[in-house]
């Protein structure tokens, strides 16, 4: 297992160091047992990064291309993924699918969410809500572990019930961060606060605490 870890290592600083700041990302590998996390998000893998440390796991970014099916479920989409990335590495690894699902448009963006942020975009999305009362949302986080060692994938579901937003508000954050607002919150929406505030309600949160427990205890 070491060695291993140290040439997915060399592979993985070769392709992210440029986006990444390197203390984030490397500071928890001598910790012990690692995560590979297949992600093309930055923001994602340092939120997950924080919460894995906290269960004293360490998380890398493993950037492969992993096929994302059309589905209208978060898990199939996962699945798909996670066996794919297996597949491609031969490396035990993490996939996260998330999605905003808004109860007044029938639970859209949803699995789409990635599609309409890149086209609509959430100013879009304030546009379709302007002028309804009913704005309550929630994010749904699925996490999905696999090995080449595992028979099927392992899921962990995380979810944080919110409200939309009217504007846009915070900096912080990313995708729809800045027009949800976490109910269990004090009104600040994900984009004003800290990865460490998000971290105590979000559904990636709560799906990657439910992986770390079962991880460290296989
Ligand atoms: P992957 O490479 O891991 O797939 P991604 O950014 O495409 O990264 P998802 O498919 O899981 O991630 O997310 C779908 C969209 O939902 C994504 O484009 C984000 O804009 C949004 N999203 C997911 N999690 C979010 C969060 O915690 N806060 C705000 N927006 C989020």
């Amino acid at each position: 297992m070491p060695n291993l870890v140290l040439v997915t290592i060399t592979m993985f600083s070769r392709k992210v160091e440029k986006g990444l700041d390197k203390h984030n990302v490397f500071a928890d590998f001598p910790k012990g047992r690692v995560a590979f996390f297949v992600t093309t998000n930055v923001h994602k893998l340092n939120e997950a990064r924080q919460v894995l440390a906290e269960q004293g796991l360490a998380a890398a970014m493993l950037r492969i291309e992993a096929i994302e099916v059309q589905s209208d479920h978060l898990e199939e989409i996962a699945e798909a993924s996670v066996r794919d990335a297996v597949e491609k590495s031969g490396l035990p690894v993490l996939v996260e699918d998330a999605g905003l699902f808004i109860e007044a448009l029938k639970g859209f963006p949803g699995p789409y969410s990635s599609y309409v942020y890149r086209t609509l975009g959430t100013k879009g999305i304030l546009k379709l809500m302007e002028g309804i009362a009913k704005r309550n949302a929630y994010f749904h986080s699925v996490v999905v572990f696999h090995s080449p060692e595992q028979a099927s994938p392992q899921c962990f579901h995380g979810k944080v019930e919110g409200e939309l937003a009217v504007k846009e508000r915070g900096n912080q954050g990313f995708g729809y961060d800045p027009i949800f607002e976490p109910r269990a919150g004090t009104g600040k929406t994900f984009a004003e606060m800290t990865t460490a505030e998000k971290n105590r309600f979000s559904h990636r949160a709560l799906a990657i605490r439910k992986f770390a427990a079962w991880y460290k205890s296989t």
